[in-house]
């Protein structure tokens, strides 16, 4: 069906200068193993970072970066009094991840935004694209920075505080990094974490964020369908767990005697994996564990491990956390053990705004493509941004459901659709008192 479809498909955007860009910042952080690594404010991700400017000064987008080092292009509406239309993503990837994640949403506004120009589409609204700073955290295990910049409002006091204490590998802050990548030029100058409330927008900046996203998943795959319409996102929360043991020689402690920190880190493991399971829909996932002394012939005196756990309803993600910490307190106390909890970051579920939805549906009707409607279990900056605008998000789908992967593909037809989607999707959100 999708071939014919194609073919009689009146594509309004220039579907190979998208992907052939995408297909260039591809290169920018690939590995031997084809995956992409642009981690926040590494050295490719600056790499990236450039890369986009120049390609907003060449399609005359009037550059800009704010302290919390977005990168934002636009065309100035008619009415450039009237609340902005916003289409973003990120550019930074996971380690090891794809060409797809972030990129494509970010490299559909440019299009959407290089195609009214050169069709002398002047809109009522103005029209920005983002590239929000660091969605996936994989740098510093702490996400969504840019996303949180724009929104939090109380004197950014909390965002500031966790830039200073989260480090990377090497034990440097996020604070510092950031001054370091203020140093890189042109643009970069404006990074600023120590007024990061500059980069706060107001309900009066942004009618509505829109952002298209590879699904992740195999739902759209499974329906025969390149596109789906995202009805809300999963809120999730993220936490630390150290448990303190007794750090020992292999050979000469009897195994009753000891405070061995990995084996109850397992029995913590598998008691969150049952908590999940037992749940109403909550997934828990342990992704990252680190072993210390980290000897073949020394009992783990200390267990380090991280928690993420997602659900739809916040009620029930909630409970799971509950059950969850006091499960690990139980099993850490059962073995004469220490254990500490530190929550890293949470956010609640959004749901998409009914207009907004309304706005992709009416696209999908009037190229006469299915609307299939569909949740996204993994986060996104829309759901950090929900809290200021209506948000909307597109579904392109995912081959073989396969993300954050080296392998991580969506066909040139599915990108193509996505995006002449949002381009109608904007045009529609951007006529003024919509
Ligand atoms: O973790 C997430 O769901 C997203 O990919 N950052
Ligand atoms: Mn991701
Ligand atoms: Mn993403």
């Amino acid at each position: 069906m999708i071939e014919n479809f194609m073919e009689s498909l009146n594509v309004t955007i220039d579907a190979n200068r998208l992907w052939n860009l995408l297909m260039d910042l591809g290169k920018i952080g690939e590995e031997d193993n084809a995956g992409v690594t642009r981690t926040s404010f590494d050295q490719k991700d600056i790499e990236a970072r450039k890369w986009f400017l120049k390609l907003l000064e060449q399609a005359d987008l009037s550059p800009y970066m704010d302290a919390a080092g977005n990168i934002f292009g636009q065309i100035i509406g008619k009415n450039p009094e009237l609340p902005a239309i916003l289409i973003g993503s990120h550019l930074d990837t996971v380690n090891s991840g794809g060409r797809f994640d972030g990129a494509m949403g970010v490299l559909m506004g440019v299009e959407v935004l290089r195609t009214l120009k050169e069709k002398g589409i002047q809109p009522e609204r103005t029209i920005k694209v983002v590239s929000l700073t660091d969605e996936e955290g994989a740098r510093f295990d702490y996400a969504f920075v840019g996303s949180t910049a724009l929104v939090e409002t109380e004197g950014s006091g909390k965002l500031k505080e966790n830039l200073a204490s989260a480090t990377d590998k090497d034990g440097i802050s996020y604070l510092e990094a950031m001054k370091q990548a203020s140093l890189a030029g042109e643009y970069f100058n404006q990074i600023n974490p120590d007024f990061i409330e500059q980069a706060q927008l107001g309900k009066n900046d942004v009618k509505a964020y829109l952002e298209v996203h590879i699904e992740q998943g195999k739902v759209l795959e499974n329906e025969d369908l390149a596109v789906g319409i995202v009805t809300g996102i999963s809120g999730g929360e993220w936490a630390e767990v150290t448990i303190m043991g007794e750090a020992g020689h292999a050979g000469t402690i009897g195994m009753k005697e000891r405070k061995d920190a990995l084996t109850a880190a397992a029995e913590c493991i598998l008691a969150i994996e049952k908590i999940a399971q037992d749940s109403r829909g909550s997934v828990a996932t342990v992704g990252k564990l680190e072993v210390k002394p980290g000897s073949s012939n020394v009992i783990p005196g200390k267990v380090e491990f991280t928690l993420d756990v997602r659900d739809i309803s916040n009620e029930c993600r909630l409970s799971t956390v509950t059950e969850i910490y006091d499960s690990i307190r139980t099993i850490a106390a059962n073995r004469g053990l220490g254990c500490e909890i530190r929550p890293v970051q949470s956010l609640s579920s959004v749901m998409s705004s009914p207009s907004v939805m309304k706005a992709v549906k009416d696209s999908l009707q009037e190229l006469q493509y299915p609307v299939y409607e569909l949740p996204s279990g993994a986060a996104h900056d829309a759901m950090v941004l929900g809290k200021l605008t209506d948000i909307g998000m597109i579904f392109v789908r995912s081959q073989s459901g396969i993300s954050h992967h080296p392998d991580e593909w969506s066909s040139f037809e599915d990108v193509t659709l996505g995006c002449e989607v949002l381009f109608r999707t904007t045009l529609k959100l951007s006529t003024s008192g919509q």
